[in-house]
């Protein structure tokens, strides 16, 4: 019986050993305020993680954050410490090639912590593909699809000034699909808003909310018929993450659009109890919430199981963490709500080479070996926090 641990030729155990790990933390100003229920950003944070191996080659990957440790837990304050102190000891030596082991490790140096761990194995994919010379979607299974449906998020807050943005990207035939930011505003004012949007785009364009988990059931169960009368196809974690039962009463109660889970499915274990509770109908998928693009199929499994279709999440990635999301997206058999990888195109500048293609309502698959995009120096040097 060969050693799995050796089962790779000549020299490439030897060449594929991590040489090491270097986390930079960067914030790139977005093109206008996008305002969250809980949370408002003017500049997106990441921490980017630059893998080199014994051969020379480099991958690299990104933690994204949302208004620092607001989204979730984890800031880039503390995924850069956490990285540095303890993934990065952990990993120095090994095979980047054994990504379960790598996980395997991972998760004895650091409870939780899934952006720090998602961004370094996004890396170590970026890096053994890149060896291959091979796009990580191959690595996974191989890609069933070069592009996605891609939506475009409104979230200034204006109704006014969404229109005219929404009136923009339909125009450039960049989006569609258009998920507005609710729940920072009284429910009257937001319904309101939205029946602004659903009257301007009507015909033209598909609507869907996200919440944050800003309402009550009460206010929910009042809600929701409202925006399903107004076409809305999918209402995004409109209650606290921990309220599944609440989550199950909505969905049972008539005129209540799909929901879908953000907040409350980071793990496995989460996307399990949804499936075994009936608290969903989709499930954002995310690499910050799940650990890594292994997890991220993991999840996407269970879901699938349990008859909960897939949505392609996001939290305002630039180029990098988006390629990273569509290398495991593009492996998906169904991915039925399309994705929200619009994250590139709110920044004012990229952070690689060649950015991500954005055309005809979706964003392209890059084509390349790894993840498919490529660090460039100076625009990370121009954006690296002092
Ligand atoms: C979220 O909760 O879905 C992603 C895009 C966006 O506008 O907000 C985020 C996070
Ligand atoms: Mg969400």
């Amino acid at each position: 019986m060969p050693d799995p641990l050796h089962a790779v030729p000549g020299n490439l155990a030897r060449d594929l050993a991590v040489a090491s790990i270097t986390s930079t933390i960067v914030d790139v100003p977005t093109v206008r305020r996008h305002k969250l229920s809980n949370t408002s950003v003017t500049a997106q944070s990441y921490v980017i993680v630059q893998v080199r191996l014994a051969n020379g080659a480099e991958g690299i990957g990104e933690a994204a954050t949302l208004g620092g440790p607001r989204w979730s837990e984890e800031s880039v304050e503390g995924i850069k410490a956490t990285i540095d102190a303890y993934l990065t000891p952990a990993l120095l030596g090994r095979r980047a090639d054994l990504i379960e082991t790598a996980g395997a490790q991972m998760d004895l140096a650091a409870k939780r912590n899934n952006a720090a761990k998602a961004a370094i194995e996004t890396a170590l994919w970026d890096a053994f593909g890149r060896t291959l010379g091979l796009p990580v979607t191959t690595l996974l299974g191989g890609a069933v699809r070069d592009r996605v449906p891609v939506l475009w998020t409104l979230a200034s807050g204006d109704p006014v000034q969404e229109v005219e943005e929404a009136e923009r990207k339909l125009e450039a035939r960049l989006h569609r699909i258009f998920k507005v930011k609710i729940g920072a505003l009284e429910p009257t004012a937001d319904m309101a808003r939205m029946r602004h949007l659903a009257q301007a785009l009507e015909g033209r364009a598909e609507l869907i909310v996200d919440a944050n988990q800003a309402w009550d059931e009460a206010v929910s169960a009042r809600c929701l018929p409202q925006l399903d009368e107004m076409g809305v196809r999918l209402v995004e974690q409109p209650v606290p993450a921990w309220n599944l039962p609440a989550m199950v009463r909505l969905r049972a109660r008539p005129h209540t659009p799909p929901l879908l889970a953000d907040e409350c499915v980071f793990t496995v274990h989460d996307m399990l109890a949804v499936g075994a509770a009936g608290a969903a109908d989709a499930v954002s998928l995310k690499l910050v919430k799940h650990g890594g693009l292994l997890a991220l199929k993991r999840v996407a499994a269970v879901a699938e199981a349990a008859g909960i279709a897939l949505y392609g999440g996001c939290l305002l990635e630039s180029s990098v963490g988006a390629a990273a999301h569509l290398q495991a997206f593009a492996t998906l058999r169904e991915l039925a709500w399309g994705c929200e990888h619009f994250g590139p195109q709110i920044l004012v500048g990229d952070l690689v080479t060649e950015p991500l293609r954005f055309e005809d309502f979706h964003v392209h698959l890059p084509a390349g070996s790894g993840i498919g995009v490529t660090l460039d120096p100076d625009k990370l040097r121009a954006h690296t926090r002092a």
